[in-house]
C-alpha cells in the first residue's frame, strides 16, 4: 500500500464538497501526478467513492462505509481532544488495542474499529459489536488530575454521549447511572472507564464507548434484541457514522473541558434531569450484595444514595442497576 494513500485521502476529504485537482495534490505532497493517479485508482477500488472529472479534479462523493483514519482526521481536524487516530477493520477489543499502544505512545489517542471480536463490558461481560454497524471506540486521555477527581469523569462523559445521541433521536435519551445510555427501556450505548496509573499518578484514562448506530433488530440474537436499540431503529433510517462521530467528539470535548475545570455541581441539575432512575423501584447489585430500592439523591461527588426495602441507606460509587 502506498505511503501516500492516507495523505491523499485526507486532502480529498478536506476539499469536500469541492474538487481538488491532481496537480494541487501533487504539489502539496511533492510527488508526481502519476503517483496521485495510481493512489486514487487504488482508493476507488476500495470502498471509497471518488468522482474524477477532467479539468476539475477529484471529489469525495460520500463517506466510506468503513472507518479510515485519514477521513476521521479530516472530519475531526478542529478538535484538540486527541492527537493520534487508529482505525481498524477488526480487533479483539479497542480497549485492549489502547492498552497495547500506551507503551509506545504518550499522547492522547482515538482508537476505533469496524468490528470487535471480543468487545467487553464491565466485569468482562460480552459487548455485541457487529461489523460496520456501530461505533466501537476507545479514547485515551491524559489528564493531569488526582485519583479522587476521576470519580466524576463518567458523569461528564455520559452527558456528552447522551446529548450527541439526542441530536439524532426524537424520543428522550436518558442516562442510567453510572455508565449506560437508554432510549425508553432499551440500551443504546454502554461505556466504561479504566485508569492506568504509576507511582507518579494517573498515566492515562481509557474510555471505551460502544454506541449502536445502524443495527436492525435482526443483527442481534434474541436475548440482545430484547434489551438493545440503535439510532437506526429509532429513526427508521441509517445515518452516516462519520457525521455522528463528529457530533460525539464535539460534545465530549466540551464536557471534558468542563470536567477538568468545574466540579460536578456545575452539571448536577442537568445530570439529574437527564437520568432515568428516579421514582421507580430498581434492583441494585454491588459486588456480592443485591437489593431492591429507590434512589433518593445523587450527591455533589456523584455518589448515588439509595434507600432499600428495609429502610437502610446505601451510598454507591458504582453498581449494576436493573430497570
Ligand atoms: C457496558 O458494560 O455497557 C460497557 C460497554 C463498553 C463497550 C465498549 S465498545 C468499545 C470498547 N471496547 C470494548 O471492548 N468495550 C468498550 P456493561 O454495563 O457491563 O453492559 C454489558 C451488557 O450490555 C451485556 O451483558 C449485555 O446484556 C448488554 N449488551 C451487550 N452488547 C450490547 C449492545 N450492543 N447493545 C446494548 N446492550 C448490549
Amino acid at each position: 500500500m502506498s505511503k501516500y494513500r492516507e495523505p491523499i485521502l485526507k486532502l480529498i476529504t478536506d476539499a469536500r464538497p469541492n474538487y481538488i485537482s491532481g496537480q494541487a495534490i501533487a504539489e502539496e505532497l511533492n510527488i508526481s501526478r502519476m503517483t496521485v493517479k495510481k493512489v486514487i485508482d487504488q482508493l476507488k477500488s476500495e470502498d471509497i467513492s471518488i468522482d474524477s472529472v477532467h479539468n476539475k479534479g477529484h471529489r469525495l462523493n460520500h463517506f466510506p462505509q468503513k472507518w479510515h483514519a485519514s477521513v476521521i482526521r479530516s472530519v475531526l481536524q478542529h478538535q484538540s481532544l486527541f492527537q493520534t487516530v487508529y482505525a481498524f477493520d477488526s480487533v479483539g477489543s479497542t480497549q485492549l488495542e489502547a492498552k497495547h499502544r500506551l507503551i509506545e505512545h504518550d499522547e492522547s489517542m482515538l482508537i476505533i474499529s469496524d468490528e470487535q471480536i471480543e468487545g467487553r463490558g464491565r466485569f468482562k461481560r460480552p459487548w455485541h459489536s457487529s461489523k460496520g454497524k456501530g461505533l466501537w471506540m476507545s479514547l485515551v486521555l491524559r489528564p493531569s488530575i488526582s485519583y479522587s477527581m476521576l470519580t466524576t469523569f463518567n458523569l461528564f462523559i455520559s452527558l456528552a454521549i447522551r446529548d450527541a445521541i439526542q441530536e439524532y433521536v426524537d424520543e428522550a435519551v436518558k442516562i442510567k447511572w453510572p455508565n449506560d445510555i437508554y432510549v425508553g427501556e432499551k440500551k443504546i450505548c454502554g461505556f466504561l472507564t479504566e485508569m492506568v496509573a504509576n507511582a507518579d499518578g494517573i498515566e492515562a484514562v481509557i474510555c471505551g464507548i460502544g454506541i449502536n448506530i445502524n443495527q436492525d433488530e435482526t443483527d442481534w440474537d434474541q436475548q440482545t434484541r430484547k434489551i438493545a436499540t440503535s439510532i437506526k431503529i429509532q429513526r427508521s433510517e441509517a445515518i452516516t457514522r462519520y457525521f455522528f462521530l463528529e457530533t460525539l467528539i464535539s460534545h465530549i470535548q466540551m464536557r471534558y473541558t468542563q470536567f477538568l475545570s468545574q466540579p460536578f455541581t456545575s452539571i448536577k441539575q442537568e445530570y439529574i434531569a437527564a437520568s432515568n432512575i428516579w421514582n421507580r423501584k430498581l434492583r441494585f447489585t454491588e459486588g456480592e450484595q443485591q437489593f431492591y430500592g429507590k434512589v433518593i439523591e445523587i450527591d455533589d461527588l456523584g455518589f448515588l444514595h439509595v434507600v432499600d426495602e428495609s429502610g437502610s441507606i446505601h451510598r454507591l460509587m458504582s453498581a449494576d442497576i436493573e430497570l
